[in-house]
């Protein structure tokens, strides 16, 4: 029986509270190098208890068993602009030694049913404590504005009906979502026709940037 909930949820915060400075850090050292960043913002968050006892009983996750099985008590996000920007950040993600990786979903390319889209990556992460070093789980979900756009949305819908949708909303909904990916597929070719004018441009400044500041 976990008596102590801010206890058990101490190194999950800490972990949140470090991965974040560490994610934005990211986005900081590509802006001092003078190159577009392909993290646009990061947020993180330690799920609230009401959330994981919910999820507990809905999984038939025993206490005993919370720290393995469930997976995103420590939860944190990295917005991107464009769909490649993504899998930059989950390659950036692959060569850190600071974490390891267990797992990774790639809900882009197979959305879920409900027209979700993100790339989701478990990580195991070590925290410091005073009794010593603790790995927690952690899930790390990457997606574009876009796709945030209507996670956020369909998430705060889907409060009203828990998780139930009527058939016609459903339908609504993932029509949504596809029409939130054509736009990041859209965004995308702009983006790779203005690179390839100012690649053609003897000023290389298409888009009012020197070529430099988008270097990948
Ligand atoms: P809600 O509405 O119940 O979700 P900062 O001051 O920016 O360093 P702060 O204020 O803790 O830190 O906020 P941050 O990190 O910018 O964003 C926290 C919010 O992001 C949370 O809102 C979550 O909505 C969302 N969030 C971030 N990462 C995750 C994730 O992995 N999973 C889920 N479910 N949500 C995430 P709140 O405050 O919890 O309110
Ligand atoms: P929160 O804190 O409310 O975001 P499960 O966790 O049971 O749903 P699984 O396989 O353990 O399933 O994990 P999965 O599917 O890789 O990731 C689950 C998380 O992805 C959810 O967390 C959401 O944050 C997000 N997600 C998955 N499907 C959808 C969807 O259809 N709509 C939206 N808006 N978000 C989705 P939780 O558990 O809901 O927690």
């Amino acid at each position: 029986m976990i008596e102590n909930w801010d206890q058990f949820l101490l190194p999950y915060q800490q972990a949140v509270s470090e991965l974040k400075v560490k994610l934005r850090g990211m986005r900081k050292q590509f802006e001092n190098r003078n190159q577009r960043s392909p993290i646009e913002f990061v947020t993180g968050r330690v799920k609230p208890v009401p959330s994981i006892k919910e999820k507990m009983t809905r999984r038939h996750v025993s206490e005993e068993r919370l720290e393995q099985d469930m997976q995103d008590i420590a939860g944190l996000r990295i917005m991107c602009q464009f769909v490649e920007d993504i899998y930059q950040v989950v390659d950036l993600l692959r060569q850190r030694t600071d974490l390891t990786i267990l797992e990774e979903r790639d809900y882009i390319h197979n959305e879920k049913p409900s027209g979700y889209r993100s790339y989701h990556i478990v990580i195991e992460y070590p925290v410091q404590l005073v009794t010593g070093e603790k790995k927690i789980l952690a899930e790390i979900q990457v997606r574009t504005l876009a796709m945030n756009f209507w996670a956020t949305i369909e998430h705060s819908l889907n409060y009203k009906y828990q998780g139930a949708f009527p058939d016609d909303l459903s339908a609504r909904l993932q029509r949504a979502a596809e029409a939130a990916f054509k736009l990041d597929t859209e965004m995308s070719e702009i983006r790779e026709e203005i690179q390839e004018a100012q690649h053609y441009s003897p000023q290389g400044k298409a888009d009012g940037t020197s070529s430099n500041d988008k270097e990948e």
